[in-house]
């Protein structure tokens, strides 16, 4: 078993921006209610997967396991939409993302007992460098795609916590076969119902096994530069946002879908 990952919220934006860059993550605790918490549960229990946006619906049925992958939740439910700027966790998304950041997609991941664990990985690699040029602190890697998982259980070790492998954004690489990066091994995150960790996308890290005898509930929103495209399929012109979501959306958010302005290559 893992040992916990350190989990210490920061009272300001630019402690929060200082442990992107040094952590590879935030933590905020508490971000949703209890009452929250069960209506995006009860939600995620109800919609239907749509095969045309690459969602999974896999079943004991079909599969052995639960795996319910919802794509775009944003555009399924008012409820996923109010998450994409929830108030702390949106000022730091800007302050690393610039403040014509965007969603590039969200998913609402409801995973039963019987699922495996993942993988050592990470979501994606912008820039691959040799560990001593990565660690020289005159190279300043951007922050191009993060990801806040907003956990909707009390997270302990049987159902299946994300373990990260602390300061591997600072690798300059995949994990590879690795399971620890400078002696630092896996931690896993023990937080609660409705607290969020956000986290680039560099950090190894990885969905472990549900071993326990419920669902886990996991909303995930993944942030990024202007210039990193949104993925919202299905493509060629088929996604279509919903309209009636799509009229209860503040500016801020309606930017956050892809509402920009004129711009470099437009
Ligand atoms: O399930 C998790 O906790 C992490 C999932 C993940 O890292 C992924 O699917 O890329
Ligand atoms: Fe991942």
């Amino acid at each position: 078993m893992a040992e916990a990952l350190p989990l210490a919220p920061y009272p300001d934006l630019e402690s929060r921006v200082e442990a992107m860059e040094r952590d590879g993550y935030v933590y905020f605790p508490s971000i949703l209610n209890a009452e929250e918490v069960a209506e995006l549960r009860a939600t995620m229990d109800k919609l239907p997967s749509i095969k045309d946006s690459f969602d999974r619906d896999q079943t004991p049925e079909n599969g052995g396991f639960i795996n319910r992958h919802i794509n775009n939740a944003f555009n399924r439910d008012i409820l996923f939409l109010e998450c994409i700027d929830k108030p702390g966790v949106i000022e730091l998304v800007e302050a690393i993302h610039g403040d014509d950041c965007h969603v590039i997609g969200s998913t609402a991941w409801t995973t039963g007992p019987g699922r495996p664990d993942q993988g050592l990985h990470i979501d994606w690699l912008p820039i691959s460098l040799p560990e001593d040029i990565r660690a020289d602190p005159r190279v300043k890697v951007p922050i191009f795609i993060t990801t806040a998982h907003f956990y909707l259980n009390d997270m302990y070790e049987e159902l299946g916590p994300t373990n990260f492998v602390p300061g591997s954004h600072l690798s300059g690489r995949r994990p590879g076969e690795d399971k620890e990066w400078k002696g630092q091994k896996e931690r896993s995150i023990f937080c609660n119902a409705g607290d969020i960790v956000i986290f680039r996308s560099e950090v190894w890290h990885r969905g472990t096994a549900n071993t326990s005898n419920e669902n886990r509930y996991l909303l995930q929103v993944h942030y990024a530069n202007r210039m990193i495209t949104q993925k919202f399929p299905p493509y060629l012109n088929k996604f279509q946002f919903d309209e009636k979501i799509l009229a209860q959306a503040t500016p801020r958010q309606r930017r956050l879908l892809g509402d920009h302005r004129p711009s470099n290559y437009d």
